[in-house]
């Protein structure tokens, strides 16, 4: 059965929205824009399954949930002709995750790399939540029985997961699934990850086998959307590079991690690809490079920044645009609501 195509992606509001955040996702969900129907989704039930240190309490949690709607709309993206919303406000996340908690097995949450990551060595202390993780972002993508799901490659293997929940329940249910009409006995589709750019995977400015990530405790690994220039300035002079000039080829990048990751984010930011990157700065010093760097970060990220801080000046017109955005959802959710309860066999007002 062929599905309607639509995109949904997700962000956490977990504060120090970064660059990796920016080139691995949101610039992907501004393209999107043009070829889709797309949701746009601060996960802020996500954010809850860390500990409150991490995510800063009630304040931090509203502040930063209107700080990434700022970030998506400063980016490019339209909350009139797409829907952007906060998770919280559409109670059917939580309805389909507790059906889908019931799908998943309990082996194939054993094998996620993400949990074992966050949780740390004090695994039993860290929270359910975080646990479940992946099914909670299952439910986010199948209520609206998305196809396209735009991610960092971090995300990969929790996709991997949503296509495992909604083939299994497509099977357990699919005698149910054909009598309430879907002839095909698919119900969800299997949600495709799409990865692209050459910056899935932005990794740390202070070690270039780490991901660059909110939660890293030294703010110099990461360029902060919100970063002023001087800052981001300060930051990429600072970022460990090695000794040797840049390489003139790609595969000179191969053992490099810092030299490969700041390529990628020069590629990513200008449009071009490592190769063409290299053809201009291959061979000279890295001081040469990081000025041009410097300039261009400056460049895409400041007129960003600077909506970002008279957006969420005016917290009211942010909310509205949740607002409005979770009421167009909620339509969509409904629809799926009914038919899974219907499929599941849940006895319900008609
Ligand atoms: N370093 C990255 N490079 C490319 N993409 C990235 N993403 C995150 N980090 C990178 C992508 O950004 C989107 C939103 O991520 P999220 O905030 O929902 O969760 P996360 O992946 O846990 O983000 P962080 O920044 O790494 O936070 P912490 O420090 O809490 O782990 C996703 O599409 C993600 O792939």
């Amino acid at each position: 059965m062929a599905f309607v195509e639509r995109v949904f992606s997700g962000v956490q509001p977990t504060g120090n929205l970064h660059l990796g955040n920016y080139l691995g996702a949101i610039v992907n969900f501004v393209k999107l824009q043009q070829t889709h129907n797309c949701l746009y989704c601060v996960v802020d039930m996500h954010a809850l399954t860390q500990p409150v240190s991490v995510w800063g309490g009630p304040l931090e949690l509203a502040r930063n949930t209107r700080e990434v709607t700022a970030a998506f709309i400063a980016s490019g993206i339209d909350p009139k002709k797409h829907i952007v919303f906060n998770q919280s406000q559409v109670s059917g996340h939580a309805e389909l995750a507790w059906i889908f908690n019931c799908v998943a097995r309990v082996g194939w949450l054993n094998r996620m790399t993400q949990f074992k990551e966050k949780a740390g060595k004090d695994r039993e202390n860290a929270s359910v939540g975080l646990y479940d993780y992946p099914v909670l972002m299952a439910a986010d993508i199948l209520l609206y029985r998305a196809t396209h799901v735009p991610v960092g490659e971090d995300q990969k293997q929790h996709l991997e997961l949503s296509r495992d929940i909604a083939q299994k329940f497509n099977n357990d249910f699919g005698d149910s699934i054909r009598s309430h009409g879907f002839n095909s006995g698919l119900f969800f589709p299997q949600p495709e990850p799409l990865i692209t750019g050459p910056a899935t995977r932005v990794m740390s400015l202070r070690d270039g086998t780490k991901k660059m990530s909110k939660s890293d405790s030294s703010d110099n690994s990461r360029i902060n959307l919100t970063d002023d220039a001087d800052t981001i300035a300060q930051k990429i002079r600072k970022a460990k590079t090695d000794p040797e000039p840049l390489p003139s080829e790609e595969k000179g990048l191969e053992t490099r991690p810092e030299a490969d990751n700041l390529v990628g984010i020069f590629a990513a930011l200008s449009g071009r690809t490592k190769s063409e990157v290299l053809g201009e700065f291959g061979g000279g010093q890295f001081s040469n490079f990081k000025n041009s760097l410097v300039e261009l970060c400056v460049a895409k990220l400041s007129p960003i920044a600077s909506e970002m801080k008279r957006l969420v000046a005016d917290p009211r017109h942010v909310d509205s645009i949740l607002v409005d955005g979770a009421d167009r959802a909620r339509e969509i959710a409904a629809d799926t609501m009914k038919a899974t309860q219907d499929i599941v066999g849940f006895v319900r007002k008609h």
